[in-house]
């Protein structure tokens, strides 16, 4: 039997990939935190967390980072956890790079030391390239993060490279574009418009505001994801690659289509901090814009090209941008039952 441990297992991706390991027959552990709000709800959403052993973990706490590892001596270790919302990290500097940065040279370290057999997974990401300096965006695309978070990650990327071409580690990096899901936490925008959707289409009159309607992502569903980070692990050499859906879709269009699956039409009228999305069926405003939710600096296009991943991997998304919209504003429609 195989094992592995998750860190940021109480996080989307964490729920998901231990769902995913189980099923493939692994022993799974996990890092949670002492001050987790949520150690094992989204666990319990997948009906698992009976299946998982969970550990005390934080990225801050060398030590004990270095007696899981060797206490565990596990097969694969895959880091997930962080600092992960852009929006704070302009707030929360020198916390993001600890946590996300300084947290991974912990690892690395560790590993390195006290486990140098185990395979080694870091959470890269799409705001790495940030300023994008090509579109699309693919593996020897050069980075140009925009915020704390980007460059806490850049950082933590660049180490796991190094410590693979350094100490010979099978330590791979996947740099995921955006990947959401019923899971995702709610400061996310796409899980914010589909709860505020869901709470509107239940009768709510509050409307959801919003920042940038024009900004765009590349989303995709991240039970996917998940099975392209354990692929990345099973090759026989460690490498980086991008994992992403290749399309565009602009927030205004996200609640386009949450709004259709919750048979809401949404009509925008206005421009800038004025433009507003009204009910066709009651002229009632839904969506709203608020400035407080613009960020200080705005990433560029952000559009992957997976076609590493596809050619090695084996991995290509099925899950299109409606299809994604439909069933996190279903299920958050279904839960104010
Ligand atoms: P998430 O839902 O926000 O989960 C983050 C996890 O990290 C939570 O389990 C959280 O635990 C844990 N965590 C936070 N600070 C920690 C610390 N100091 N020590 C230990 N654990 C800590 O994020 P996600 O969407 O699953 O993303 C997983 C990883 O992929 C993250 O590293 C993220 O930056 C990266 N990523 C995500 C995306 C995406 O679109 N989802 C794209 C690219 C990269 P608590 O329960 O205690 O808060
Ligand atoms: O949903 P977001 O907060 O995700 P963001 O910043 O793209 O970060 C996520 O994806 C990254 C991958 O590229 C991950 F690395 C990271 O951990 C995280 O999972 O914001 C998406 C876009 C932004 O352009 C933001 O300005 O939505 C825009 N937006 C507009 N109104 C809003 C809002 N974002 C949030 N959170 N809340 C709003 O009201």
């Amino acid at each position: 039997m195989k094992s592995a441990f998750i860190t940021g297992i109480s996080g989307q991706d964490g729920a998901y990939l231990a769902k995913f390991l189980l099923d493939k027959g692994y022993e799974v552990h996990g890092g949670v935190r002492r001050i987790s709000q949520q150690s094992d709800t989204r666990l319990r959403k997948l009906g698992i967390a009976g299946d998982v052993k969970l550990h005390d973990f934080d990225l801050a706490e060398s030590n004990g980072i270095a007696r899981v590892i060797r206490l565990l001596q596990v097969d694969e270790f895959y880091n997930l956890a962080a600092q992960s919302f852009v929006g704070s990290s302009w707030d929360l500097p020198i916390y993001t790079s600890d946590v996300n940065g300084l947290g991974v040279a912990r690892i690395l370290d560790c590993l390195r030391t006290y486990s140098p057999h185990t395979r080694f997974y870091q959470a890269s990401t799409s705001e790495m390239f940030g300023l994008v300096q090509d579109v699309p965006q693919r593996e020897t695309t050069r980075f140009h993060p925009r915020s704390p978070y980007g460059v806490s990650k850049a950082f933590a990327h660049y180490m796991t490279v190094n410590y693979r071409e350094s100490f010979d580690m099978h330590a791979s990096c996947g740099i995921l574009f955006n990947h959401e899901s019923p899971l995702r936490g709610v400061e996310f925008v796409t899980r914010k418009i589909t709860t505020n959707l869901a709470r509107i289409a239940r009768g709510g009159k509050e409307p959801l505001q919003l920042g940038n309607l024009d900004s765009r992502r590349d989303w995709g569903f991240a039970g996917e994801y998940v099975e392209g980070m354990w692929s990345m692990l099973q090759q026989q050499k460690a490498d980086d690659y991008v994992l992403a859906s290749g399309v565009t879709t602009t927030i205004r269009d996200f609640v386009n289509f949450s709004g259709q699956a919750l048979d809401m039409e949404i009509e925008w009228v206005g421009s800038g901090v004025q433009e507003r999305g009204l009910d066709r069926k009651t002229g009632a405003t839904i969506v709203a814009v608020d400035p407080t939710y613009y960020r200080p600096a705005e990433v560029g296009l952000l559009l992957g090209d997976a076609s590493k991943a596809r050619d090695v991997l084996d991995w290509t998304p099925r899950v299109t941008i409606k299809d994604l919209a439909s069933m996190m504003a279903i299920s958050d429609y279904d839960a104010l039952h």
